[in-house]
This record gives structure tokens, sequence and C-alpha cells, in this order.
């Protein structure tokens, strides 16, 4: 059961953030045990409020107990490394740190790179258990990403609607998240004009996630909404998150 607190509030804002970069996801495969409705439930009171977007945001998901040592665990894991994008035709090594595991062996398709993805170690393993029972879902791959500081971030970006669901766990740092509206291409949105005026009117919206808190993207938030977390000087500490997805 989800703990009986509030989410913290969530601002809007017509304030364009940074951009960009992309974030390929996985191949895809059927979900090993898909629920029936493909989504998460039974979180209503953590749902971020949006227009044309299915996210939760749970503080306190992981309990402190359960969060001891894991930051330290997950860090000194030997899989991560800054992969090599290309950009604009240059190669350029990104800020943050990632690291994938999948349930079965593969290579996963990233930004125009690909990376290997290893087998989930216990530690990851458990963390996967504990969010499968809560949320009642499967998720076959995880990728970590480390944000070392504030100046660490991901630009603004969608991933792709093979990743049907995204849980992302924070460990560390508290980060912002920002969602940028985004216009599905007309034949994709099949909206009419009044309903494209209401999509055109909303606001970016930010919230922060703290250490231990969970947010879920779902249905149809990668079509009509970007994310990031931008870069935030005034953050000393690192923070991991832990990216669920079912692909
Ligand atoms: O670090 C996070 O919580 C989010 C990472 C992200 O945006 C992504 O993996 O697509």
């Amino acid at each position: 059961m989800p703990p009986k607190r509030k989410a913290p509030p969530v601002t809007a804002s017509r304030k364009r953030a940074r951009a960009s970069s992309s974030l390929s996801p996985p191949p895809s495969e059927p979900a090993e045990q898909p629920s029936p409705e493909g989504r998460v439930t039974g979180f209503d009171q953590f749902r971020v409020p949006l227009l044309e977007g299915d996210v939760l945001y749970i503080p306190d998901f992981l309990p402190p107990a359960d969060a001891e040592g894991l930051y330290a665990a997950l860090a000194a894991l030997p899989d991560w490394h800054h992969p090599t994008l290309r950009i604009y035709n240059r190669a350029v090594q990104q800020s943050r740190a990632v690291a994938v595991y999948a349930s079965s062996p593969r290579t996963i398709k990233y930004s125009g790179t690909e990376i290997r993805a290893h087998a989930f170690p216990p530690v990851l393993e458990r963390v996967r258990r504990t969010v499968e029972a809560r949320l009642a879902q499967r998720f076959d791959v995880c990728m970590l990403n480390r944000y070392d500081d504030g100046g660490v971030y991901i630009g603004r970006h969608s991933d792709t609607c093979e990743n049907l669901i995204i849980a992302s766990l924070s460990l560390g740092a508290a980060r912002s998240f920002v969602m940028t509206p985004r216009m599905p291409p007309r034949a994709a949105g099949g909206e009419g004009e009044e309903r494209r005026r209401e999509l055109e009117a909303r606001e970016t919206v930010r919230f922060t996630m703290q250490d231990r808190s969970l947010v879920v993207m779902q249905g149809k938030t990668q079509d009509y909404w970007k994310h990031e977390i931008p870069k935030e000087r005034r953050v000393k500490e690192g923070r991991i998150s832990l990216t669920f997805r079912q692909t």
C-alpha cells in the first residue's frame, strides 16, 4: 500500500527549460507479465496534475531501512561508464554515468550508441522485487543514472513509447524534475482545433524528486510531454536514479 501522504506541491510555469539530449530506449520485446490495465493503479493521491499524461510522484517510496547502504552499494558496481555520444558529428562524453541491467543478455541502443546490459546484480534485484511488488508490474530492464553533483544533468527529451511504464527511484540529492508540454504530430494526436488550443496552453511543470521517492511515467506521457533534470549548481551531493523499464 502507498503511504497515506500527499505528494509535495507541483508548480507550473511558462518558463521554458533548457534543451536537450535524447534517450533511445532499449529494443522492444513483450513484457514478462503485463498487468491487464498496462498501467500502475491505486496511487491516485500521488498523481501529478497534467493534461494528457499520467505521472505519479510518490515520496518515501522506499523505507529508510531498505535504502540504507544502497547508494554506496550501487555506486560501487563495476559497470558504470560515461557513454560517448555523437552530437552534430562530434564525439562527446556524457557527464552522466550510466549502467544498464536486463533480465536477459542483450545490447541496448542509447542515443546513437550501444550499451551492453548486464545481469541484475543481487543488490539491484532486491530493489527490482520491491518495486515490482509495490506497483504490481514487471520490469525487465533497469538503467541506472549517476549524477555526481548538480552540474550533471539530463537534457529535455521524451523516451519512446516502447517503454510502456518507466518507474524511476531516486537516491541521494534532491533534484528538480521539469516537464515541458510537447505536441505530438497532428496525425498521431488526432486533435480537434479546440483541444489543440487547450494543449498548447499547457505550462511547464516542475517538482522536486527527494531521496527514496519514485516517479512513474506511463500512458500518453511520452507523446505529450518532455522531461529533464536541469543543472542545479548549488547541489553538491550525488544522486542515483534507478529507471525500471518494461520493454
Ligand atoms: O534520472 C532520472 O530520474 C530520469 C532519467 C531519465 O529521464 C530517463 O532515464 O529518461
